[in-house]
């Protein structure tokens, strides 16, 4: 188990106590070819807590943070929280309408943006209804008028004293598309962040000031932003952090930076073992010791492939993003067998239940999986998801898991209609609302197809429009159509024309079959 004291802030805990303790000149960021050490990555949040401060951000007031993987997107986020204020991460990808909705749900003041992924902001803010400030990094020589990022961290003080934040005071608020399409935020308070670290990170991965953590998982994914900020910070480590990494950018990493923990989703891991088959030869990777793995299962081949290439296993493990984190996974005092997922996280609880009748299923059963641990299902005001996510103290995720007879728990499948594709969470039902809306389109349903590269892929069943005959073009202005309402990677990469869809008797449509039959 783990306590903490009832006064903490994530911030300070993460920077500050390092400097404090003489760590001050140990690199906390590499960035190309920059090296940011504790002393300068604090005075860095200490200038831009104070930037807040001055636009007026109160405590627990939510902060956008719009990055990609860059050094100020940790700076920003990390000094949200200083100040007490609540980081919220936005994904790169989402659209304007997108971020309209999570803007306004979480009634954010104030948003920081790369100018680069400006653009979706602009088009979304006459609709924003709380937003009093946006703060645009300049990097790319984009015109604004709104505040710039580094003017004002220059006039900015660099002395800043952490705000008395309670453990269980809000301090990352991450959305979650969950199955409906309609953005949930999920919740994590001071004492969260600390947790996943001292649990997930401190038992599987077992880092120590010597490790350089890095990856691709977006920082504002919970995966990322665990592995790549939270986990090496916590351990006075360090971070890699490298925008937008193909496989090759990760290998170019891994011999530059010197990472030694290399957290990514199996997709990436796949990619470098087919695009890079000469990798280990062509790069230094000498100093890898361990590999995390999640977003979707890792299979047994992926996992004998890499350690036969580069030496190192690859941790699979099951997190959400309600979750915080990880909370099943492989470590390394315990014997891996990749055909599972795992045992629970030291300081969390598993069990499989029976969706039906709620009670516990026996060993080798497949049911819903319950967890109970020092991080839990939270959602930002909404009462009727909570009821139903987090019962008698148990959070329930929504997957389907067996408990083998030998304690290890193995993946089965989401329990609804949630599409997990290359780690990204699709639902369903919203990519069908979009493609509803195309003339040519009568009816429609969107399922997974299991795919090997990428995990599933969207795939969509149409009935065309009436006197509408399908042709091949039609597919690709449904792909486009997709691409341009949503984020793209939502897009079926497969679109199927039907005469009609499985329907129940009283008329709703059964995705489990057409499930079933992209199954055989
Ligand atoms: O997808 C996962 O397994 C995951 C892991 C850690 C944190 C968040 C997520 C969604």
């Amino acid at each position: 188990e783990v306590h903490y004291p009832r006064q903490i802030n994530v911030a300070e805990e993460l920077v500050d106590r390092h400097v404090r303790e003489g760590q001050g000149n140990n690199v906390a960021v590499y960035f190309e070819d920059q090296t940011i050490s504790y002393a300068e990555l604090q005075e860095a949040i200490n200038r831009m807590g104070n930037t807040l401060l001055d636009l007026g951000v109160e405590p627990g007031d939510r902060v956008v943070v719009r990055f990609p993987n860059r050094p100020e997107a940790v700076v920003s986020c990390l000094a949200a929280q200083k100040i007490g204020a609540v980081a919220l991460p936005s994904m790169k990808l989402l659209r304007a309408a997108e971020l309209e909705h999570i803007i306004n749900n979480a009634e954010a003041t104030t948003v920081v943006v790369y100018d680069d992924l400006l653009e979706e902001v602009e088009n979304a803010l006459p609709n924003l209804e709380t937003v009093e400030d946006v703060v645009v990094a300049d990097r790319n020589g984009i015109d604004h008028n709104h505040h710039d990022y580094d003017e004002l961290l220059d006039d900015a003080s660099a002395d800043l004293d952490a705000y008395e934040t309670e453990r269980d005071d809000l301090a990352l608020m991450l959305y979650t598309s969950g199955t409906t399409g309609e953005p949930k935020g999920a919740i994590h308070t001071h004492q969260n962040l600390l947790a996943s670290a001292d649990t997930y990170a401190r038992y599987c991965l077992e880092p120590t000031e010597e490790d350089v953590f890095g990856g691709n998982p977006p920082l504002p994914f919970a995966y990322g932003y665990g592995d790549l900020v939270t986990f090496p910070l916590r351990f006075g480590a360090s971070t890699s952090l490298v925008e937008d990494a193909t496989p090759g950018d990760l290998l170019a990493a891994i011999d530059s930076h010197g990472i030694s923990v290399l957290c990514s989703i199996p997709t990436a891991f796949n990619q470098i073992l087919s695009k890079y088959p000469d990798g280990p030869e062509e790069y230094d990777v000498s100093s890898l010791r361990v590999g995390a793995s999640a977003g979707e299962p890792l299979t047994p081949t992926t996992f004998e492939s890499f350690k036969d290439e580069y030496g190192i296993d690859l941790l699979d493990g099951i997190g959400t993003t309600e979750m915080l984190h990880i909370f099943i996974s492989h470590r390394h005092d315990e014997e891996i067998d990749p055909s599972a997922t795992g045992f629970p996280v030291p300081g969390y609880e598993c069990k499989i239940v029976d969706p039906e009748t709620g009670e516990e299923c026996d060993r080798g059963e497949a049911g819903l999986l319950a967890v109970r641990g020092p991080t839990g299902i939270e959602y930002w005001n909404r009462p009727e998801k909570q009821a139903n996510a987090v019962r008698d103290n148990w959070s329930y995720p929504g997957d389907i898991f067996v408990q083998r007879e030998d304690g290890r728990f193995e993946y089965k499948s989401r329990n609804d209609d949630l599409i997990i594709s290359s780690g990204y969470n699709i639902p369903g039902p919203e990519v069908e609302a979009v493609i509803e809306e195309h003339d040519s389109v009568g009816e429609v349903a969107v399922v997974g197809s299991p795919d090997e590269e990428r995990g599933a892929i969207v795939k969509a069943f149409v009935v065309a429009a009436d006197g509408v005959s399908p042709e091949d073009n039609l597919i690709e202005e449904i792909q486009n159509h997709v691409k341009d309402t949503l984020a793209p990677y939502k897009y079926p990469r497969e679109v199927e024309f039907v005469h009609e869809l499985p329907r129940t008797e009283t008329g709703k449509i059964r995705r489990i079959e057409l499930r079933k039959r992209e199954e055989e």
